[in-house]
């Protein structure tokens, strides 16, 4: 299945009129509409590779139909995204969900569809078939060297299919933890840990990343051995310049200041990688933008801001990645929606009026500051988005043009009805 670039145009065209009519009241209004159409246009964002599939619950998996059944498969589905919104260009794979056996010719398909690799990811949470030790009491915490060993090995060889297919960052997400009180040591799993990471930082190459994710619960419910920010930082700290704090949205204590972590992180220059999604309880992995999307605005404003501070470019200072799972929904719509929530929220932070808010704040004049926020936030920009896609080649309604060319039915066709993506 390919969207054909003379269906997409058509379909654009018929909506022209009434978009531009929108966009230039709206345009009318912002003073440097230029400078953020263009950092829209070069704003990616990258799609994780068990988003494609539907996700369960421990309840059950309701599997949906044309699912990728192989990794190529998988980098097909990002392409039509990439396709529809000009801003999906690069796809996270995991291991061995996604295992190249062939990378020369993975790398080419990915570059036909215009998608780079972004960060692998490794897995230590499961057993595999054949695998040597279990992970059912930890990874990298274990109180067995051998298997923290499998573990570090298990991450070296990650790094390895990363060098293969042009990926510059690995991001390691423990589940180590334990579920009881007493269960654990916390200070040797913390040890254990840190010397396990030293071990795969130092197998990471000149030029890649390492991302150190924290969560706070699930699926150990009592401790989690990097479970906050504040642990994550400390392993980074001691770990060295290439080692960084990723955020995941849904990896807080419930009403966390995600905004505030984002801007401490990012004063330190320590904040990595981003992984986009939306909670009202935990790890929902719900859409990004669903539940909370003035949350969403707020850490972006932090991020527009903390990255002028210090002069960094979102192409090559952060990875941004949407880390979602549906059980019920069509999981490339989900996609497009949470790509669309992410750049609105962006969008939105471009308009802040960021002297002005200086201003204020240094004034304490605190109600001009909150209007100053809110000014921005609630204004619809997405005129201004579907213009950036539509000079990016892409589609002014990336959703409708999906329904029209009847992409799932196409899959459906293509794959089949029963297929089962791997992944969570
Ligand atoms: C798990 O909760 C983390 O969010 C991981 O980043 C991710 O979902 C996992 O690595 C996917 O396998
Ligand atoms: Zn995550
Ligand atoms: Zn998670
Ligand atoms: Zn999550």
């Amino acid at each position: 299945m390919q969207v054909e670039k003379y269906k997409l145009e058509n379909l654009n065209e018929q909506q022209l009129q009434q978009h531009q009519r929108r966009f230039e009241t709206l345009a009318a209004d912002i003073k440097n509409v230029n400078s953020i159409l263009q950092q829209l246009i070069d704003f990616q964002i990258a799609i994780p590779s068990w988003a494609l599939g539907t996700g369960g619950t421990r309840f059950g998996r309701f599997s949906g139909g044309g699912e990728p059944r192989s990794l190529e498969e998988k980098i097909e589905d990002v392409g039509l995204l990439h396709a529809l919104n000009g801003s999906s260009g690069a796809i996270s794979l995991h291991i061995p969900w996604d295992i190249p056996q062939n990378a020369a010719s993975i790398r080419a398909l990915a570059a036909q569809h215009g998608l780079r690799f972004d960060a692998m990811n490794s897995n230590t949470f499961q057993d595999q078939p054949g695998q040597a030790h279990s992970y059912k009491f930890g990874s990298m915490q274990h109180t067995d060297k051998t298997v923290r060993k499998q573990a570090v090995e298990h991450n070296i060889e990650v790094i390895k299919y990363g060098i293969e297919l042009g990926s510059e960052s690995l991001t390691v997400w423990l589940s180590d933890g334990s579920s009881f009180p007493g269960q654990l040591n916390f200070r040797k799993a913390f040890e254990r840990t840190l010397e396990s990471l030293k071990e795969v930082y130092a197998a990471l190459p000149d030029n890649w990343k390492m991302f150190v994710e924290y969560k706070a619960f699930e699926p150990n419910f009592y401790s989690t051995t990097v479970g906050d920010w504040g642990q994550s930082l400390n392993y980074v700290q001691k770990l060295g310049p290439k080692a960084y704090t990723l955020v995941d949205l849904g990896h807080h204590l419930p009403n966390a200041n995600i905004e505030q972590i984002v801007a401490l992180l990012l004063m330190d220059g320590k904040l990595g990688g981003f992984h986009f999604n939306d909670s009202k309880y935990g790890d929902d992995d719900l859409t990004v933008g669903s539940i909370n999307p003035y949350q969403l605005f707020l850490i972006f404003n932090e991020l527009v801001e903390g990255m002028n501070a210090r002069g960094m470019t979102h192409a090559s200072d952060l990875g941004w990645m949407i880390d979602a799972s549906h059980n019920i929904k069509d999981p490339l719509e989900d996609l497009l929606q949470s790509v669309e929530a992410i750049k609105i929220a962006y969008a939105q932070a471009l308009l802040v009026d960021t002297k002005e808010l200086e201003a204020a704040r240094e004034a304490n004049d605190v109600v001009k500051a909150q209007e100053i926020l809110q000014q921005a936030y609630r204004t619809d920009v997405r005129p201004l988005v579907a213009e950036a896609r539509l000079r990016a080649g892409a589609a002014l309604q990336p959703l409708q043009v999906y329904r029209s060319l009847k992409v799932r039915e196409n899959l459906i066709k293509e794959r089949g009805l029963k297929t089962v993506a791997t992944g969570l």
